[in-house]
């Protein structure tokens, strides 16, 4: 531990919620799961097992070992990696295209899930005709889906999908589908303008689906469905059945592929989608993409540090240029006057080059009274060159004193960024 002589700031308070650092975000609920794809290794295969790692686990899996790849080179939302799911020009369904896994749950009536999608920039909607299934999904039971009659006592899903030009929509299977497939609702603004999915670009989409209530075997119509795009909210529905039984919502359906029954539906060439900051919770506040300003991010430039020991500063050849600091062993920076507004689950992103393996950074509050975490940085290939990496710590609310440690020495870092998981 350091021996500290840095601007005192602690407070009984803040001892108090420090205490608690160790254990689960008050606020989140059990039933909370994410995944910000940044522990697997980049440019592999993200197979069922690295999910199951991951906390998502699912009895099969389609296209997963084969369609996806952990991206830690091009996009992100988060950290410094991403799944990127492939789409063949030329194929249709989860056999051929794209990934699908149904992810178990506690079941629960009421489940909100969370996740950024990115297509690629000349991703192909279709040949001749154009749909295709997007992301996480919700479902319960059986999953009643593709084209059957869901009759409460199969089960229910809905998942989001493109339609022609890109269209976002929503497409479910409850008890009342009017059509031989489910049915569906277009997202559209507040101002009743259309929502299509852009190219090249982030996005976020949040579904809430509330499963109705069954009194004596009857189906009570007051299942819900609520969208929310970019954190506005982009399409309801309601005096939904869904099921005459027990069933509830247990599943996140990762749902992601082309198609569409025929191969018109097929991509006209090569097509990508990228996700990113996937979460599923029973309790709304667990999804900061819909509080007032979405999930609380700070971004701190090495160079800005508020107290020091022992580090030097240098320009860096990084991207966007400016100043790095340089760390050996025992050197440490502190930030003053970090504000949390709450306590959540944090991602911390470190933008590091490194001489070698074996450096260590470590990140406290309290004047390193409370330890948050250490990152094993990776060798980069030499001081020149940087990455983006990163650990997920629980972080309370308060105005703090960030402490960046180095454990092990040997690095440069350029700037550091805090964002909120849930
Ligand atoms: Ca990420
Ligand atoms: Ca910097």
């Amino acid at each position: 531990m350091r021996n500290l002589v840095r601007i005192a700031l602690v407070t009984a308070l803040l001892l108090l919620l420090g205490a608690t650092v160790a254990g689960s975000p008050a606020s989140a609920a059990v039933n909370l799961r994410y995944n910000t794809f940044e522990r697997p290794a980049r440019g592999s295969a993200y197979t069922l097992a690295n999910w199951a790692q991951d906390g998502w686990s699912a009895p099969w899996d389609l296209g997963m070992s084969n369609r996806t790849w952990i991206d830690g080179y091009n996009f992100n939302h988060s950290g410094g990696q991403s799944l990127r799911v492939f789409y063949p020009k030329g194929k249709i369904g989860p056999e051929d295209s794209g990934a699908q896994a149904p992810f178990t749950l506690s079941p629960g009536r009421e489940y909100y899930q969370s996740y950024w999608v990115r297509f690629s920039s000349d991703f192909s909607w279709g040949t001749t005709e154009f749909a295709g299934k997007v992301g996480l999904g919700l479902a319960g039971g059986a999953s009643c889906s593709g084209g059957q009659v869901c009759d409460g006592y199969n089960g229910f899903s809905s998942r989001m999908i493109w339609r022609s030009g890109g269209k976002a929509a929503i497409y479910y299977y409850d008890m009342d589908h009017s059509d031989t497939y489910g049915d569906f609702l277009d997202l559209k603004r507040a101002d009743g303008s259309l929502i299509y999915y852009p190219r090249g670009s982030w996005v976020n989409l949040v579904q809430r689906l509330k499963v109705n209530t069954v009194t004596n075997g009857n189906a009570n119509r007051d299942g819900e469905i609520d969208i929310w795009f970019n954190g506005a909210a982009s399409g309801s529905i309601r005096n939904l059945r869904f099921v005459r039984n027990a069933d509830v919502v247990d599943k996140a359906y990762f749902s992601s592929f082309a198609g569409g029954g025929t191969t018109a539906f097929a991509p006209a060439n090569d097509s990508w989608i990228w996700y990113d900051d996937l979460k599923v919770s029973t309790v709304r506040a667990d999804i900061c993409e819909l509080a007032a300003g979405g999930c609380h991010t700070r971004s701190f430039e090495a160079e800005a540090y508020n107290a020091m020991q022992g580090v030097t500063t240098k320009t860096t050849p990084d991207t966007g240029g400016g100043k790095a600091v340089s760390f050996d062993t025992g050197d440490w920076i502190a930030m003053q006057n970090v504000t949390i507004p709450k306590a959540a689950r944090y991602l911390v992103e470190y933008r590091v080059a490194t001489t070698g393996a074996g450096s260590k950074l470590s990140l406290d509050i309290n004047e390193g009274a409370t330890p948050l975490g250490d990152r094993a940085l990776p060798s980069t290939g030499g001081l020149g060159q940087y990455q983006t990496v990163s650990l997920e710590v629980n972080l309370p609310a308060g105005t703090h004193q960030l402490g960046l440690y180095a454990a092990a020495g040997g690095f440069d870092l350029n700037w550091c960024k805090i964002t909120q998981i849930a």
